[in-house]
């Protein structure tokens, strides 16, 4: 599905919208501006990818943004070409808060993955235009920088201790000086973060042939075994410079979670991610009790309140949104916010199955914000740097992006249609006994 978006409505009935006739306003002296196209790209060049490109009134100006929700890609772009884009044509894409707030609360039923995806792919695209008429970088128009680069890390993964050290001293030598650690779980088939065939791989690669989901097996008990060994191991084999940090991603119960956390202490990870399922955040609070190890939520979050309970109470050091799926960067932006005021730092959600703008995106909020604290990252096959070019660049251990006006990336349409969707899934786990688990 690769085209413009079908309107619903005649374009001409947006100059007319009652009580809006003065926000499109003309400024700094540049002729009025309004959106006239909302083209949607769905693509799969090595995976797949929404793009959302908002084409203006002025030629040759138009935004960029990602709307790539895993899994769940075609109800996005629908909602996108069929809902959204005939709200878009003729507003003026210069009042990006009102956008946003018109698109998130002036659909009444507001928040969500799906919708807050397509938000955020919207948002992307707007910020993208503003700078390029601005002639800026979109870190500029967020006050400019507060540091050189970000700090990032990347995943090593293994089948075994031996395994997962050759993959943090790769990264090492590649540059990195934070590094995720996940270890095939002994007895389990799968387990998030390593999987047999693609072990170097990001998780959420893989799909099967058939393009349905696989099912992988989990147990609280081994994992919780073997995880604090890897670190004793990793501690033993490559000291206590490297920082080191692990994805529990939400498979936890609030007690496991706390005594996991307790004894993950003497190895001093950088953090603990996502040890809870996203519902629970009350739960944290026994984490908070018997744990210094520092913990970071986040990625499965859609709005900013999910965010403030654990940030007022300083249940967590790390808010570690997805932009692509709260609405991107006039959202995150006020979750930096809220998160400085206690003391809480950003670890944006930065996997593969988020397109180039988004990690475009984290990188020029990083690089602004005064309570940045690390990217996760990803290098992306050449082929999807083909498709979708301008993703932020790695440099000795710091994600930069590149000084051009907005936030850096593109999207090849006709190489795109190259790339069909293909149908994939995230895989799905199950306990030994067969019953649903949180993969
Ligand atoms: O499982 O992006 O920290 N990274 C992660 C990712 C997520 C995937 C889900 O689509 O947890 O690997
Ligand atoms: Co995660």
């Amino acid at each position: 599905m690769v085209g413009a978006a079908t309107l619903a409505q005649p374009i001409a009935a947006q100059s007319t919208i009652r009580g809006e006739a003065s926000m499109s306003t003309s400024s700094r002296g540049l002729p009025s501006l309004k959106i006239t196209d909302v083209r949607v790209i769905v693509t799969c060049p090595g995976r797949n990818y929404v793009v959302v490109k908002v084409i203006t009134s002025e030629p040759g100006l138009y935004g960029v943004g990602d709307a790539t929700l895993n899994g769940r890609e075609l109800a996005v772009a629908t909602t996108l070409e069929k809902h959204i884009a005939p709200l878009l044509i003729g507003r003026d894409p210069e009042a990006v808060e009102d956008i946003w707030q018109y698109l998130y609360r002036g659909s009444y039923w507001r928040g969500g993955p799906v919708q807050m995806t397509a938000l955020a792919g919207v948002d992307l695209a707007l910020w993208d235009i503003k700078g390029k008429r601005a002639g800026m970088p979109v870190y500029q128009l967020l006050g400019g920088r507060t540091r050189r680069g970000a700090l990032c890390y990347t995943h090593a993964n293994g089948a075994d201790f031996a395994e997962v050290e050759d993959q943090v001293r790769h990264a090492m030598e590649r540059g990195f000086k934070v590094v995720r650690a996940q270890v095939a779980i002994p007895g389990l088939e799968g387990t998030y973060g390593v999987s047999s065939s693609t072990r170097a791989g990001e998780p959420a690669l893989q799909t099967p042939a058939n393009g349905l989901p696989s099912t992988e097996l989990f147990e609280p008990g081994p994992y919780m075994r073997t995880v604090p060994k890897l670190f004793a191991y990793l501690r033993t084999k490559l000291g206590d410079e490297i920082e080191l940090l692990h994805d529990a991603h939400e498979r936890l119960a609030p007690v496991e979670a706390a005594r996991f956390a307790k004894e993950l202490e003497p190895y001093h990870l950088f953090y603990l991610e996502d040890p809870l399922r996203p519902e629970y955040k009350e739960s944290f609070r026994l984490i908070r009790e018997h744990s210094t190890t520092p913990i970071a939520m986040g990625e499965l979050f859609n709005t900013l309140w999910d965010c403030v309970p654990l940030i007022k109470e300083q249940l967590i050091d790390y808010i570690r949104c997805d932009l692509g799926h709260i609405g991107a960067i006039t959202n995150a932006r006020k979750v930096a916010a809220l998160a400085e005021a206690f003391q809480v730092k950003t670890a944006w959600h930065g996997p593969a199955d988020i397109g180039p703008p988004t990690h475009a995106a984290n990188v020029h909020v990083d690089i602004s914000i005064p309570n940045f604290g690390v990217q996760e990252m990803v290098f992306f096959p050449e082929i999807t740097q083909e498709v979708i070019p301008g993703a932020p660049e790695f440099k000795d251990g710091y994600m930069v992006v590149r000084d051009v006006p907005g936030l850096g990336t593109d999207v090849n349409e006709e190489l795109a249609k190259k790339y069909p969707y293909q149908r994939a899934y995230l895989p799905t786990a199950r306990r030994r006994d067969g019953s649903v688990q949180d993969w």
